[in-house]
C-alpha cells in the first residue's frame, strides 16, 4: 500500500520573520538605502514586507563623519541567520563597502541583523538580537515605525526601550511603505 508520507517531499524550511538595519553615511546614503532595498527584494527564499522611513541621524561614534541615513526592513525568510548573513555581507560588498580598521567609521552600507523570529544567537560571526539595539535611536525609531508593539526575545517590549532612549537630533525624512 502507497504512504502518502513517504513520497511527499521534504518540507521547506520554516519562515521566519526577522529585522535588517540599513544604515549608510557615504556616496549618496539615500541612493545607498533604495539600492539595498532592491537588493533585498531579490533575495532568495524571502519576501521583504515592510521598510520604516528613512531617518536623518548623528553619527555614533567618531564625530568626524558625515551624518547618517538609517532605516529598518522586516523580511519573511526561509533562509538560516549565517546565510542571510552571507547575502546581506554580499549586497554590502556589491555596494563598494570596504570594512576597514576604524570602530563605527563611515561606510557607503551597513545591513544589521537585528533580530530573526525571537532567536537569540551567539556565534562567531554572529549575535542576535544585535548588540547595540536596545540603545540606539537610528534603529529604535525605524523598527517603531514598522513594529510598534514588537516584544524582544527577552521580553522587553519595544514601547519601553524607546521611553529611555531619547530622539538626539533623529529625524523623519520619507514616510514608511508596506507590502
Ligand atoms: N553605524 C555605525 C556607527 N555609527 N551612527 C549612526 N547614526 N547610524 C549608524 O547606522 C551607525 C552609526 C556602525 O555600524
Ligand atoms: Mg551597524
Ligand atoms: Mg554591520
Amino acid at each position: 500500500m502507497s504512504d502518502d508520507n513517504s513520497v511527499r517531499q521534504p518540507d521547506r524550511l520554516p519562515e521566519y520573520q526577522v529585522y535588517i538595519g540599513l544604515g549608510a553615511n557615504l556616496a549618496n546614503p539615500v541612493m545607498q538605502l533604495q539600492n539595498a532595498i532592491a537588493a533585498l527584494h531579490q533575495l532568495a527564499d524571502s519576501k521583504v514586507v515592510a521598510v520604516s522611513g528613512f531617518y536623518g541621524s548623528r553619527p555614533m561614534g567618531p564625530q568626524d563623519q558625515p551624518d547618517y541615513v538609517n532605516a529598518v526592513a522586516r523580511l519573511n525568510t526561509r533562509l538560516t541567520p549565517l546565510a542571510l548573513l552571507d547575502a546581506l555581507q554580499q549586497i554590502e560588498r556589491q555596494q563598494g563597502r570596504q570594512r576597514k580598521a576604524e570602530r563605527w567609521g563611515p561606510r557607503s552600507i551597513d545591513l544589521d541583523i537585528l533580530l530573526y523570529a525571537n532567536h537569540t544567537i551567539t556565534s562567531e560571526r554572529l549575535t542576535v538580537p544585535h548588540y547595540g539595539l536596545t540603545q540606539r535611536e537610528f534603529v529604535l525609531y525605524p523598527l517603531a515605525d514598522i513594529a510598534p508593539a514588537l516584544i524582544l526575545p527577552c521580553g522587553t517590549p519595544l514601547q519601553a526601550l524607546l521611553q529611555r532612549v531619547p530622539l538626539n537630533g533623529l529625524e523623519k525624512l520619507t514616510e514608511t511603505c508596506s507590502g
